[in-house]
């Protein structure tokens, strides 16, 4: 297992040498955010940022996101000029030593939250989903919570339009297409790619989602067997859908060497579908982390692992779920889990 610390380059306010006073910390996971979707990345960007983790003691082996455009994921208009974009980057990034990308296959939006200040009995906050209040929206007056400047109205509207009637097989037969586009590169690099699950796991707004599950996978490593199709094993977000057995999913992904990175953190259920994010620790919630923890170990896991959202707590402000203080945390109780666990 390799500790990592998802840090947002040089625009993130929590300093590289803070990160890496956090025990065990191997290294950093980052993206060149500046360049629009679909675009190659400049190699001096990327050398760049390799450079400042480096100088900090950390490495920069995994990349999240490299993001898919839209138009890949519509097939349409320039989907393939966007997939040779693709497959550069992957080159360009192996070039440069990194190991592993994360990257997700969902419509529109690559996760969705009602509340991204929601304050516990402790005072801390964190962000939480309620499926009523989602689905009492208009799709095409959205106003939500870390959306809001992404998108213009009218581009919003015209993007969900384009989505309009596409089936989870239409969806999955371009995914299919894409992966056809960028697989040569990660085999000829081994670069692993790792597909991020959708959050949260189900369909919103009438949008497919094929990243949520079980059968999901099952049909996705069918479709692309080779060792460096893997996943993105993100414990809050597969583990909203209340169906994911995520011991099992843990054991057996890893075992058949599908994991090549690891999100883990805890969500706390409030009814059928709603969520809200709480402290990684086992009894802070509703999953399972000791057993998925340890459920990856005697599944031979040996990838990189991250502690996903953390709280902001002691008065921290900054990014929501992207504080330094509870991912900190996060990390340690990590950290002690897998030690007592692999030692046992
Ligand atoms: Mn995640």
């Amino acid at each position: 297992m390799k500790m990592t610390f998802r840090w947002y380059g040089k625009g993130d306010s929590i300093p590289l040498s803070y990160i890496k006073q956090i025990p065990n910390m191997s290294g950093v996971v980052t993206a060149v955010y500046d360049v629009p979707a679909g675009q190659v990345w400049p190699e001096e960007a990327i050398i760049e940022l390799k450079a400042l983790a480096n100088q900090n003691g950390l490495e920069m082996e995994v990349i999240e996101s490299v993001p898919v455009h839209e138009d890949i994921k519509l097939r349409r208009g320039k989907c393939d000029e966007y997939i040779a974009n693709y497959a550069e980057n992957i080159r360009r990034l192996a070039k440069h030593g990194v190991k592993c990308i994360c990257y997700n296959f969902m419509p529109v939006f690559d996760w969705l939250r009602t509340n991204l200040h929601h304050m516990a009995e402790d005072g801390s906050f964190s962000l939480s989903y309620n499926h009523e209040e989602i689905m009492s929206l208009d799709p095409a007056a959205l106003s939500l919570p870390g959306w809001d400047e992404s998108y213009a109205p009218s581009e919003l509207k015209a993007l969900l339009d384009a989505y309009k009637g596409m089936t989870h097989e239409t969806l999955f037969s371009n995914y299919c297409h894409f992966l056809e586009g960028v697989m040569p590169a990660c085999v000829e690099t081994g670069m692993n790619i790792a597909v991020h699950p959708d959050d949260p796991p189900w369909d919103i707004f009438g949008l497919p989602r094929i990243v949520s599950c079980k059968e999901d996978y099952e049909r996705l490593f069918a479709a692309f067997p080779q060792n460096n199709n893997g996943i993105t094993f993100c414990t809050g977000s597969l583990g909203a859908g209340r169906d994911n057995d995520l011991v099992q999913m843990a054991y057996d992904y890893a075992k058949r060497g599908k994991i090549h990175f690891a999100h883990i953190r805890n969500i706390a259920y409030e009814g059928d579908y709603g969520f809200c994010e709480v402290a990684h620790k086992t009894e802070a919630g509703s999953l399972p982390i000791y057993d998925i923890v340890k459920a990856l170990v005697e599944g031979g896991f040996d990838g990189y692992v991250r502690p996903d959202h953390g709280r902001h707590i002691w008065g921290e402000e900054g990014k929501p779920g992207y504080g330094l203080y509870d991912r900190a945390l996060g990390a340690a109780y990590l950290n002690g889990l897998f030690e007592a666990i692999e030692k046992k």
